[in-house]
């Protein structure tokens, strides 16, 4: 994984305009949250289902980089005061708490239309040109999912929510774009419908453990493992899987959701290696 991110790190470099363009301080803001040291694990997805489909890295690079700044876009955002107002994020004082709102608010909106333009440079493939492309990332950045997600976490402030409520949010808050990472790189491997489906289901099951695992994290380890506030949640009184159903239960169910991710990769045989590890390291990890 630290190789592959390494990758991704190059070419995300490569793709932005440099640290000098001009307005400097627009680019300076875009890198100094997308070179903060995020895991990579939406963009490493992304290569590892084009692996699994017999793909190239390099056709798949440009995808993975498109979901990387879509996911850092949205960590901007979310940190904002007027939404989740957090002080801290991979490790760093968050964008607005460095560049003032403003520059915040323009630093997300830039690596959003960065990643329009990277898309535009991928290939191309027979069953998915770039207007498929272009589909499957509206369909997931816009307003039915990942702003739909942040609506209901919003509107859900200071209220009890239902475990149902919950899962709407986590759905599209999260598992949407770790779902549209592994058919982006699919699709980059030019994939059959029937591995398209499959890859669905795994970033969809993988996507939602992601976040019972975060949120279990969020009451279990340090500001400083994380790089963000821990306990954020419990102080906000957030509803999260660990503060309705309990830490015990939250585990079962990651662990039982993992177990959906990896039966969603069955019809992949062995070629499925890079996603497996990924997978058992998801649902093992401590930041
Ligand atoms: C349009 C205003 C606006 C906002 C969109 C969807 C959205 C805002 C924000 C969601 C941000 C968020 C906290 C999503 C939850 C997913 C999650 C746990 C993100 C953290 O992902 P990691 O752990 O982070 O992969 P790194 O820093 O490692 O990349």
């Amino acid at each position: 994984m630290k190789k592959q991110a390494e990758l991704v790190n190059r070419a995300l470099d490569r793709f932005l305009p440099t640290a000098r363009a001009r307005p400097a301080t627009i680019h300076q803001a875009m890198r100094y949250s997308l070179f903060a040291g995020g895991k990579r694990i939406r963009p490493i997805l992304t290569l590892a289902a084009a692996e699994a489909c017999g793909g190239r890295p390099n056709d798949a690079m440009p995808l993975a980089c498109v979901v990387e700044c879509i996911h850092t876009y949205s960590l901007i955002h979310d940190d904002l005061p007027a939404m989740d107002n957090d002080d801290f994020r991979r490790g760093r004082p968050t964008s607005h708490k460095v560049y003032g709102e403003g520059i915040a608010i323009l630093a997300g909106d830039a690596l959003l239309t960065q990643a329009f333009e990277i898309a535009a440079q991928a290939k191309g493939w027979p069953r998915y040109p770039h207007i498929s492309l272009i589909r499957e990332i509206t369909d997931t950045a816009g307003s039915l999912k990942l702003i739909a997600g942040q609506v209901a976490d919003l509107e859900g402030e200071g209220k009890n929510l239902s475990v149902a409520q919950l899962r709407y949010i986590h759905e599209r808050k999260t598992s949407a774009l770790l779902a549209c990472s592994v058919r982006l790189g699919g699709m980059s491997a030019n994939c059959t419908t029937r591995q398209l489906k499959a890859l669905n289901d795994y970033g969809y099951n993988v996507g939602l453990a992601f976040q019972v695992i975060d949120d279990i994290l969020d009451v279990t380890q340090t500001t400083a493992k994380l790089g963000k506030t821990a306990g954020k949640d419990q102080a906000t009184a957030k509803a999260t899987y660990p503060a309705i159903v309990g830490l015990e239960k939250s585990r079962k169910i990651a662990k039982k959701l993992t177990d959906k991710a990896f039966a969603a990769l069955k019809p992949f045989g062995g070629k499925a290696t890079a996603l497996e590890a990924i997978t058992e390291y998801l649902l093992k990890r401590s930041n």
